[in-house]
Formats: C-alpha cells, structure tokens, sequence
C-alpha cells in the first residue's frame, strides 16, 4: 500500500516550506523521548524525517524532547526567538521558559494521573518519573502556545499534538483530559509488552490473542507503565503504529487497531553517478581490511580479495534481534565453507553495546604492530627510491643487493618478529564486563568459533556502537555499512528495523525476516526481493531450527557469488532506496495528523487530498538474477520488461558504466 505518485514533483507540491500551514495557523508538536537523544530507533526516525517534516511545515513545526546536555550540545544549535514574531515567545513572565518547573511538582502530576485515569505509578521507577515530567512539561508548553496562537491570526489554530511512543504518552494523557482544544496522534514504535514477552522464549505470535495482558504486565513489573501506553493508545484520536506486525500485535496487546500503519523512512542522498556508491564501498572495505590485517596479525593466513564481511548491529537484546540464530548459523557457515573447500574467508562483526572496561589489550597491540610494521615499510621503500634514484643519476641500472641494505632486513625481522603471537586473535575487540554471563560470548564459545587459523568463519564482538574517533576502525557506523558486504538481522522482535533499511540506501544487500516491519514491507512490494538482495528468512511458519537452516543457507550462497555479481547486485538493491525515501514513506504521518484534524475540528479541509493505498510494485529486476539458481525459492529469471537478449545488454551496460574487471 504504498503511495507512490506520478512524478517527484506531484509528490512535493505540499511541500511549500510552510506557507500553508501559517495562512491556516496550523502547527505540529511532535514529541519523543528519543528527539536528539540517541537511544534507538525512534531517534532515527525523527531525526532522519526532520527534514521532510520541515519541508512541510515549515517554522510550524516543532520538535519537544527532555533536555539532555551531552546530546543537546552535539545535536542542538540554539537560537533565540526573534522578539515579537512567530514562533511565539512563551517567556512572556519570566526570563526562564516557563516550562521549568519540575521534579517539585512531581505529587501533584501524579495525583492528576491516579484521579483523572487511575493509573497509579510507584515512587521508583526512574524512567516513568521522567515520562511523567517530561509529559506534563510538554502539555504544559502547548497549552501555553495555543492560547497565545490564538492572538496571532484571525484563523483559530489547529495544533496537532503527536507523541511517539510510552515514554512520550502523558502528554497526551494530560491534554485529553484536560480537554486542550488540540488534535492527538499517537506512534507505537513497539509496545512494551511485546518486547517483554518476546524476550522471554515466548511461543509470541501463536499466542498473542491469548496472553492475559494485565497479568503478564504486572508479571514483570510493568503494569503502570503498560497502563501509561495503552491509556494513550485509547485516547488519542488517531493512533498509527510503524508496520503491519506491530499493528496486529497493538490490536491484541493494547487492544486497539491502528488508523494509520506509518512505515518509517530515511532521508535519502542521492549521487549523481550509480558507480559513486561502489566506489565509496571499495574505500570504506579498505578500512576494514586494515582494521583484519592488525586484528588477525599473526594468524593472517587468508586472502582479503577473497574475503566477504558479514555484520549484525542493533540494541543488544540477544534473542529479539535474531544474534542468537545469527552465530548458530555462522557455526554451520563455517562447516559449509570448510567441507566445501571454499577459497572464501567470512568476518562477520557483532555489533551490540554492552557493558565494558574499555578496549582489551591484544586488540590494540594488534593495531600498533601492524602500524608499526606499514611505517617501517614505508621508510623503507623511501630510502630505496633516494637510493635507486642516485645509482641512475650516475648511469647505471640498480641491483636489487644495492637498494634493499642489511639493516633495512634488520628492522623488518624485528616488525615480523612483533607479529608472532601466542594466542588466538580474540573474538571481541573489548573487555566485557562479566564476560562469563555475556550471550553473544557464551554463544560464540558454545559454537566453537575461536578464529583458528582453520576457520573460514572469523568472528568479532564489537561491544560498543562505531564511530570515527574508534582508534580500532576509524569508521563511523555508515561508513562501515558501506564497507561490509552484507547485513544479517535474523530478528524476532522488530517492529521495523531500520539495520536492513540503512543497507539498502546505501546499496548493501541485507538479511531480514517475515517477523521484521521491514521485512514484510518489503515482501509486499517487491515482486521478488532476493533478486534486489534482500534475503527474507522465514521465522514465523517453520521452525527455530528450519529458520537457521534457511539463514546459514543464504549466507552460504551468499558466499558463491563472484565479484561481477556482488556488484550487480549491490545496484539493484540500491535501486530500491526511492521505496524508503521519507519523501514518499512521510505521507503516511501527513494522513495521520489530518485525519486527527478533521477529528477534532470538522470544518478543516485538507486542500492537498492524497490518495492512500495505491499499491506500487517493484517488478523483478530487468536482468537475471545474481543468486545462484539453487538458493532461489520461488523465481524463475524470466523478465517482466523485454527480452532475453534486451536484459543482456542492459546488464552489459550496467558493467560497463561501473568499469570493472571482472574476477
Ligand atoms: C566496487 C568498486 C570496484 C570493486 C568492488 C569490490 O564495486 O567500484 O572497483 O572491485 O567494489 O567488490 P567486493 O564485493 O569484492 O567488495
Ligand atoms: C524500535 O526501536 P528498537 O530497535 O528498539 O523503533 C524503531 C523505529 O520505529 C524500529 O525500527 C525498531 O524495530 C523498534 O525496535
């Protein structure tokens, strides 16, 4: 059901920076624990769909999130309000915004909630007393400035209110009940529930119109929290929710269905040539291969041409995003490749914050003999082209036994020297803190994947997220994506899952699964998604078992892939980026809000109707698949748009605009 109109240009015409949203004196407040405080995914959406949303709305829209000085001075410029024009000043009074009032009102927001909703939340718990705060500061503010809109215009304002998430839903809950003259909508990114039981070996979506929700909330402690979101998911006008999945699961655990499904987007570059995406992708592997080089030193017997980088990264909640399956299948992987005789080398990365005491020892050791090792060679081969550069001076043609000199083999003994090492190269890069009880390590050891010379599979726990002052890489996350050649997120849980979104912008192919937002978006509008690489495993109709089967599978085939095919197929996955452009995804939340609009004041007419669910296709690609014919399920390579011989020559065409030789 994605709307995707005739022309870019039809699509944007709403677009006009504002100008109708102030003739209307309309506003959005949107409001999320998340907005420039970088905890997951809800981050990402509203810092990726800022620019849309500005695009739109112009100065009219407004972004409200708790004060958190670290992230504020990195994310934030702040800026004065002009005096006496819109953005209305709310620092009528006092010289500090009055919204400053906090903890000291604690009781009495509480109080509100117990007698106007009945939910009751305990002196304790840290993260609902911000919600609280952050709730009533942020009610507060927009009542503020819709009384003094009311000043501004002849036309009443039409303020939207929308909250993303528990964390944000007091806000709501306050101008509900307050009766604010303001229309609501409310995004669930995921409920709390879902993740609860999900992380808990629950049989989850064979039993989700089971579960006794109020039970199985009070079960593990959540109960006035869970009653927080589905107070707000009840109260809002409209309510949407991030994908199909989590919309059946909202149905059943918040017992409310959504009005709007909103998949998320991302802000999309575009290059001006296809082949600047590959290029940015063989640059950024060169950094990974320094990074191997100086991890593996010493048992660097593999062949980075030959070579193929595998990562998963996410929150670290092990079985919910799929880490488990992830390195049973690498186990298995790594049987396949070694029986096979395969000439491949796997480094699949983990990517996952946990707790540490910083980076271990032999990771960094690693990094500085290598380094030593290059400046020497470096030094080296300066003095050997002064060297040759005099012989020739003087007529004569070097001798190899004149330009390399005995105390230059001296020194690069010594660096090889360096390079030996006792033990294995470790499978993570830092010290974790309980390494014992850690799921990713325990796993990793239960599989026996130590990184002995004898393994095709290698494998690196990066216990922190990347970023480019990482004295190991050197990368920030997006370039590192760039740089791997596939992206695994086996996940159970996912409401969305922007992992496999943010590879595919940039042109990565990427493993997702049936219980994935992203995943089923995907299976819903593309006619054969493995042929674009987006390989979708199947976690919800066959077993736990059969699921790893399928993912070691994949990964396998994924391995038998020459070059010349790795690169068609990162052209076509990047193909698909338009399909996750906020550009088109962002009219989903545009419906949202106008829906509550029209809720809440009858007479608005939203002058730019779009039309919603007209269902847009990507056929199969227009050249034969790259997959081997085996691994492909379902698809015969037959072509929807011409000829046999027609998809050749394209193919052809797009070889020969990426200039490569093949291998
Ligand atoms: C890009 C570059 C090519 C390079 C290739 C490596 O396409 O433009 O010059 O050969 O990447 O691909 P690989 O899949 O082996 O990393
Ligand atoms: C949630 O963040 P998460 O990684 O905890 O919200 C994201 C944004 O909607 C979504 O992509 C993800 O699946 C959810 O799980």
């Amino acid at each position: 059901r994605f709307y995707r109109s005739e022309s870019t240009h039809d699509l944007l015409s709403y677009m006009d920076r504002g100008q109708a949203a102030n003739e209307e004196n309309r506003w959005t407040f949107e409001t999320a624990w998340e907005a420039a405080n970088k905890v997951g995914g809800i981050y990402t959406v509203i810092r990726s769909k800022a620019f849309v949303s500005t695009e739109e709305m112009g100065d009219n829209y407004c972004l409200l999130g708790p004060y958190k000085e670290t992230c504020a001075r990195q994310e934030v410029e702040e800026a004065d309000f002009a005096p006496n024009s819109p953005p209305y000043d709310c620092r009528q009074c006092d010289e500090k915004p009055r919204i400053q009032i906090t903890y000291r009102h604690m009781d009495s927001y509480k109080q509100e909630l117990w007698d106007t909703c009945s939910i009751g939340i305990p002196h304790l718990d840290v993260e609902a007393n911000d919600a609280v705060i952050l709730g009533f500061m942020v009610a507060q503010f927009i009542i503020e400035f819709r009384k003094a809109a009311e000043n501004y215009s002849d036309t009443p304002p039409r303020v939207v209110a929308h909250f993303h998430e528990w964390q944000a839903g007091i806000g709501l809950i306050v101008l509900r009940v307050r009766h604010i003259d303001v229309a609501t909508v409310f995004t669930t990114h995921a409920t709390l529930l879902g993740r609860y039981l999900c992380a808990g070996n629950t049989d989850f979506y064979n039993n989700l119109d089971k579960f006794s929700v109020d039970e199985e909330a009070g079960k593990r402690q959540i109960y006035h929290r869970y009653c927080m979101e589905r107070a707000a998911a009840h109260m809002t006008h409209t309510f949407t929710t991030v994908s199909d999945i989590t919309g059946f699961e909202a149905e059943h655990l918040l017992k409310r269905k959504p009005d709007f499904i909103t998949p998320n987007g991302l802000n999309v570059k575009k290059f001006s040539a296809l082949h600047e995406f590959q290029n940015l992708h063989a640059l950024a592997k060169e950094k990974i291969n320094e990074f191997a080089r100086g991890h593996f030193y010493g048992h660097f017997n593999f062949d980075l041409d030959k070579t193929l980088y595998f990562f998963i990264a996410g929150r670290y909640e092990f079985g919910n995003k799929g880490a488990d399956i992830f390195i049973e299948a690498l186990a298995r992987l790594n049987h396949y490749l070694k029986s096979s005789g395969s000439e491949m080398t796997v480094v699949a990365f983990l990517i996952f914050p946990a707790k540490t005491n910083n980076f271990n020892v032999e990771s960094l050791r690693g990094h500085a003999v290598t380094k030593s090792l290059r400046d020497t060679i470096q030094d080296v081969q300066q003095q050997i082209g002064k060297r040759m550069y005099d012989i020739c001076l003087r007529g004569h043609l070097p001798d190899t036994s004149d330009l390399l000199q005995k105390e230059d083999t001296v020194r690069l003994k010594r660096c090889i020297y360096a390079l030996q090492r006792d033990g294995l190269p470790p499978v993570t890069t830092h010290n974790v803190v309980d390494d014992w009880s850690d799921p990713c390590l325990n796993s990793i050891r239960r599989c026996h994947l130590f990184n002995t010379v004898n393994d095709k599979v290698k494998v690196i726990f990066h216990p922190e997220f990347l970023t480019s002052t990482n004295p190991l890489f050197g990368l920030d996350y997006e370039e590192f994506v760039r740089g791997c050649h596939l992206g695994v997120f086996p996940s159970y849980y996912e409401p969305w899952g922007y992992t496999p979104a943010e590879c595919t912008v940039m042109g990565i192919p990427s493993i997702t699964t049936n219980l994935s937002g992203f995943g089923c978006f995907m299976q819903e509008h593309i006619a054969d998604p493995m042929s674009y690489g987006i390989y979708v495993v199947d976690r919800r109709y066959i077993s736990l078992e059969g699921s790893v089967q399928q993912l070691a599978q994949y990964m396998y085939d994924f391995t038998k892939l020459s070059r010349r095919q790795r690169i068609i197929q990162r052209n076509r996955t990047e193909r698909l980026s338009d399909l996750l452009d906020w550009r088109n995804l962002g009219i989903y939340y545009r419906q949202a809000r106008a829906e509550a609009l029209q809720i809440v004041y009858p007479d608005y007419v939203d002058h730019m109707q779009i039309e919603l669910g007209k269902r847009f296709n990507y056929p199969r690609p227009i050249s034969e698949p790259p997959s081997p014919t085996h691994s492909r399920a379902t698809t015969p390579a037959a072509s929807v748009h011409g000829s046999d011989d027609e998809d050749e020559v394209d193919e052809e065409k797009e070889l020969a605009e990426l200039r490569i030789s093949d291998h």
